[in-house]
């Protein structure tokens, strides 16, 4: 229902049509898949999350005591599909490369966190191969190798690096867990130039202040959210639950910050689970941090 003196987002994002692709200046595509999760050992049902996440999407207004982003336009260009996991990646990469490309801003709804290498990948070939800069929001660093020559959940930064994608010193990892990386992993991490910022690090300063320090002023910024970096009183519905981590309202400063950056060309938000979910409060914080960024960016 329209309601034009309480419009809710699901009347004012465009439904997908190549003309309200090409009008619009941000974009939110799916990635549904938890293949790479299986891959990785965790617990699959992110497949689910582009479609629940929409509908907690649009029941929300445009409005905020902070400002509105009424006029943004935004169009869906609803999920991907394929047979395989390496089918859905590809797909991934090439529509990202091809919407970067035109200037668009894109939201990514995962997914694993597998989906990450491939819409890097585009991202990078988007932005015509120029340097990037990205900083994943994750309990994991995520740069582990390979599994049995497959890519999973957990390898999308050590490719993204391994194949010169992303430089290591353009990369920040923000909000990683203790007890939830191995030794092994950290240093290669800091070998390759990458910042680590550990949550635990994060308690004595202001969160979402703090992460836009490490935005880019001078390169084009990914950001890459991974849900379970947020405590799991606050999203039962991740693929891999931690009891401490961010809280909402960080979660959700965060995304406005990267918005509000001008050179933020993209946010991904994965690894959110409705099959865990209680009452939407996952899928729910998922949209209100999309608001948040669409927010950001309106308020450029
Ligand atoms: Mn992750």
């Amino acid at each position: 229902m329209n309601n034009s003196s309480d419009p809710r987002l699901h009347d004012l994002i465009l439904p997908f049509s190549d003309t309200n692709l090409e009008k619009a200046s941000v974009v939110l595509i799916g990635v549904p898949t938890d293949e790479g999760i299986l891959r990785n050992g965790g617990r699959v049902g992110a497949a689910q999350a582009p479609d629940d996440i929409r509908r907690q999407l649009g029941k929300l207004t445009p409005f905020s005591s902070i400002g509105s982003f009424e006029k943004l336009l935004i169009a869906d260009h609803g999920n991907l599909s394929g047979s395989s996991l390496e089918e859905i990646h590809s797909k991934a990469k090439d529509a990202i490369s091809k919407l970067i490309a035109s200037g668009k801003i894109v939201i990514a709804l995962g997914g694993g966190h597998d989906v990450t290498y491939p819409l890097a990948s585009g991202f990078h070939e988007g932005i015509g191969k120029k340097d990037f800069s990205l900083i994943n929001i994750d309990a994991h660093l995520d740069v582990r190798e390979k599994k049995n020559g497959l890519h999973h959940s957990g390898s999308s930064f050590r490719l993204l690096i391994e194949e010169s994608i992303l430089k290591g010193k353009n990369f920040t990892e923000f909000g990683i867990q203790q007890f939830a990386y191995s030794d092994n992993h950290l240093q290669w991490a800091l070998g390759q130039g990458a910042k680590v910022v550990f949550h635990d690090d994060l308690y004595e300063k202001h969160v979402s202040r703090e992460f836009a320090s490490y935005l880019s002023k001078e390169k084009p910024n990914y950001v890459s959210f991974d849900i379970d970096s947020v405590r799991s009183s606050d999203v039962p519905g991740s693929s891999a639950p931690s009891p401490t981590g961010l809280h909402a309202e960080d979660a959700v400063h965060i995304c406005y910050e990267a918005g509000l950056n001008p050179l933020t060309q993209m946010l991904d938000i994965v690894e959110v689970n409705p099959l865990f979910d209680y009452d939407h409060r996952t899928t729910k914080l998922a949209a209100r941090m999309i608001a948040m960024f669409l927010l950001g960016v309106a308020k450029r």
